[in-house]
């Protein structure tokens, strides 16, 4: 399989992508991010931002689903007893009026189980694939991911999802920091924020991809092909 074009160096860098190697993380594609009455939208940010990604990463889900590779969904949320909730966590959350745990028009903000949690139907995991639950922004703290990726021998991750300066980003540092070879795919991925999406881009490509490498969903489907 040839390598992906991507900045500041063409993915993977040592040119062994394989499906048996890979794997697409989709991270956090809940009602709460990117949905009428979730988290993000009871803070008042803008959805299209959000949704951006979504027929990207449904173009790209299609293709990887068909040649085999790994898929990996991710969830952001907490226990319904809140067990798992810093009290700073949730104390900020209602500081924005969108309180975890609190009662929304999509059910308890950011509880596993409730609508809001849900990964959106149109990126909807098939039975197999993979879902880590996460309670913080990294999909390594407290998950059992990194142990799934090892068993699996999964070296290389295509990184996609929202947001791309907060949960995409902190699971990049941690991928890299323990080793996987990353890309980010742009356009795959989406922030509250046009400024800070482009300034999480930009710091990938520094010293020469210092977490990894930034690529789209058109280069890889075709390089796929
Ligand atoms: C945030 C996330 N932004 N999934 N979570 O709080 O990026």
């Amino acid at each position: 399989m040839p390598t992906i074009a991507a900045d500041p160096y063409n993915w993977p860098y040592n040119g062994d992508l394989r499906p048996e190697n890979t794997a697409l993380v989709i991270i956090d594609m809940q009602t709460d991010f990117c949905g009428e009455g979730g988290y993000v939208d009871s803070m008042g940010y803008d959805l299209s931002l959000t949704r951006a990604p979504i027929e990207p990463i449904k173009a790209l889900l299609a293709v990887m689903r068909q040649k085999g590779f790994h898929i990996i969904h991710t969830r952001e949320g907490h226990r319904p007893d809140l067990a798992d909730l810093p009290a700073n966590k949730r104390w900020r959350s209602r500081q924005m009026g969108a309180g975890i745990g609190d009662p929304g028009p999509c059910g308890k903000i950011l509880i596993r189980g409730e609508p809001g949690w849900e990964i959106i139907d149109e990126l909807a995991p098939l039975p197999g694939e993979a879902i880590i639950d996460k309670p913080g922004k990294g999909s390594f703290y407290a998950t059992d991911l990194d142990l799934l990726l090892r068993n699996r021998g999964i070296e290389n991750l295509l990184l996609t999802g929202i947001t791309t300066d907060v949960c995409v980003h902190t699971t990049m540092r941690e991928a890299n920091d323990r080793g996987y070879e990353c890309v980010l795919v742009e356009d795959c991925c989406g922030a509250t924020d046009p400024g800070n999406h482009a300034a999480a881009i930009h710091m990938v490509k520094m010293q020469g991809g210092v977490f990894g490498s930034v690529s789209n969903s058109a280069a890889i489907i075709e390089a796929l092909a």
